[in-house]
């Protein structure tokens, strides 16, 4: 057992890591992901604790080491899943703060177990943290977190980052918890977001919702009435960069990408779509333009195929248990009109794959369709770009975060069907300097700025947030 205290605490509500079964034993093993890669690369040369769900619901494992870094689980009970995780952040959270794709449910028993469980995340890390430690929350399902914690240690720097959009005042003024929310997040010294507009989004809202009594907004600076200050700011995330870069050059990897386009019967166009399955990122408008290209004959079935791996997500909801039967229709519909023996048009893969079949997915495809209806940033967008350095096509939806950086992508606004179809065309017809020039440039803007550096930029952000007026 390592010392108690640390100076670097991050909170998340799932640890890095997921419990297997290896042979007899379970074990625990890394989670793949960006965020893991970039705070080892923060934690080395620090004591760093990450607290978080383990992931199986009841009494949390013990505390322990795992590649230098101090992991302490926290305990959620099967209610509380339902109503702290699929309730609050997954049933009104989650659909509020993307535009209400669909519409947000409020339960106040989900709010008092959120409460709750904030505040169990918040006394583990008041215990853990150093004096002056820092404390790195993320996300939304841990918004009253700050709050707590800054009760409890008011010596501690504490951020937040939010991984997902923050809404327009209008959307979420509809959350009858607002107002202790907003006070959550005015724990902390410093938050983070994807978007100037989405710090902007929670700066109105601040001064719409809170009284003047309560806060005074001055520039990006929220003052409360106990004279603490918190700066809200842009600070968007991104990938492991080199490494998927790497990885995608391997021999085996490229090799596996010449595999997979000789087993969809050697198409000579590919096109990729890779999601979580959720209503936000746009895959029934994608496959309405693309059954349209089928039917109108703009694309051929037998020689323009398309993948879509749809990694299976929260399925105890009902809204995502919606929107796989109808992916699944759609895509058996296509099927039934457009594929050849043995070569379906769509090949509908619903499940997770490892890393280095995700970089062969990627080396393999010509056009990349992100086109999500609302997303916090789309890291989806970067591996590709990142993977491809002077070929390929990025379709990117204009609702994405990553819009705001990755300009010389084909745009797209994937409500416009008509035009999203247009853009599709494009991306594929477009001469092959204009497609490298574009690729280039966004491969240089992916590798420039990687998750390293965006964990450096917020955490320095942090380190001079001010505290006093
Ligand atoms: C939230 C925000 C924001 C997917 N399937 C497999 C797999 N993945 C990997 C992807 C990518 C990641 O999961 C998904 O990241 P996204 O950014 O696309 O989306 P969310 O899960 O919604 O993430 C989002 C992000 O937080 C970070 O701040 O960008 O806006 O919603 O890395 O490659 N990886 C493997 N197998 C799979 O089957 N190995």
């Amino acid at each position: 057992m390592p010392q108690d205290k640390f100076d670097l605490v991050i909170a998340a509500n799932r640890l890095p890591v997921d419990r297997v079964r290896e042979g007899n034993r379970s074990v625990w093993r890394r989670s793949p992901g960006g965020l893991v890669t970039a705070m080892e690369s923060v934690m080395s040369g620090r004591d760093g604790a990450w607290i978080g769900w383990s992931g199986v619901p009841g009494k949390a494992p013990a505390p322990f080491e795992q590649d230098d870094m101090w992991l302490h689980p926290i305990a959620l009970s099967a209610d509380e899943i339902t109503d702290y995780y699929e309730g609050f952040s997954n049933g009104s959270l989650w659909p509020l703060y993307h535009d209400v794709i669909v519409p947000p449910t409020f339960r106040r028993r989900w709010q008092a177990a959120y409460e709750k469980v904030n505040r169990r995340f918040a006394e583990v890390a008041a215990e853990l943290a150093a004096e002056n430690a820092t404390v790195w929350i993320h996300d939304y399902q841990l918004q009253l977190m700050p709050r707590y914690l800054r009760e409890l240690r008011p010596d501690v720097r504490i951020g937040w980052f939010n991984h997902i959009p923050f809404p327009p005042v209008e959307l979420f003024m509809q959350l009858p918890a607002r107002d202790t929310l907003l006070h959550g997040l005015l724990g902390a010294d410093f938050l983070g977001f994807q978007r100037r507009t989405d710090a902007q989004n929670f700066l109105r809202a601040c001064r719409q919702l809170l009284g003047d009594d309560d806060v005074e907004v001055r520039a990006d600076l929220v003052q409360t009435a106990d004279g603490q200050v918190c700066r809200a700011a842009a600070v968007p995330i991104s990938i492991d960069s080199r490494g998927m870069a790497r990885l995608a050059a391997t021999p085996a990897v490229r090799a596996r990408a010449r595999e997979i386009r000789e087993q969809l019967g050697n198409p000579e166009k590919l096109l990729l779509g890779v999601d979580r399955l959720d209503y936000t990122k746009g895959i029934r408008h994608r496959l309405k333009s693309l059954e349209e290209m089928y039917r109108e004959g703009t694309l051929d079935g037998a020689r323009t195929k398309f993948i879509q791996v749809a990694t299976p997500s929260r399925e105890r909801l009902q809204a995502y248990q919606h929107i796989k039967s109808e992916v699944e229709q759609t895509v058996g519909r296509i099927n039934g009109e457009h594929s050849s023996f043995g070569a379906p048009a769509v090949t509908y893969l619903h499940r997770s794959f490892p890393r280095e079949e995700m970089a062969a997915l990627f080396v393999a495809a010509d056009v990349m369709l992100v086109t999500p209806l609302r997303d916090g940033m789309n890291l989806v967008a970067k591996e590709y770009v990142a993977a491809h350095d002077d070929t390929g096509a990025l379709v990117l939806s204009e609702f994405t975060g990553a819009a705001n950086e990755l300009k010389q992508a084909y745009l797209c606004n994937p409500h416009d069907i008509a035009r999203t179809k247009r853009t599709i065309t494009r991306a594929l017809e477009a001469p092959a300097e204009e497609r490298r020039r574009r690729m280039r440039a966004l491969h240089r803007q992916v590798l420039r700025h990687d998750v390293q550096r965006w964990a450096e930029r917020f955490l320095s952000n942090l380190a001079v947030a001010p505290r006093q007026p």
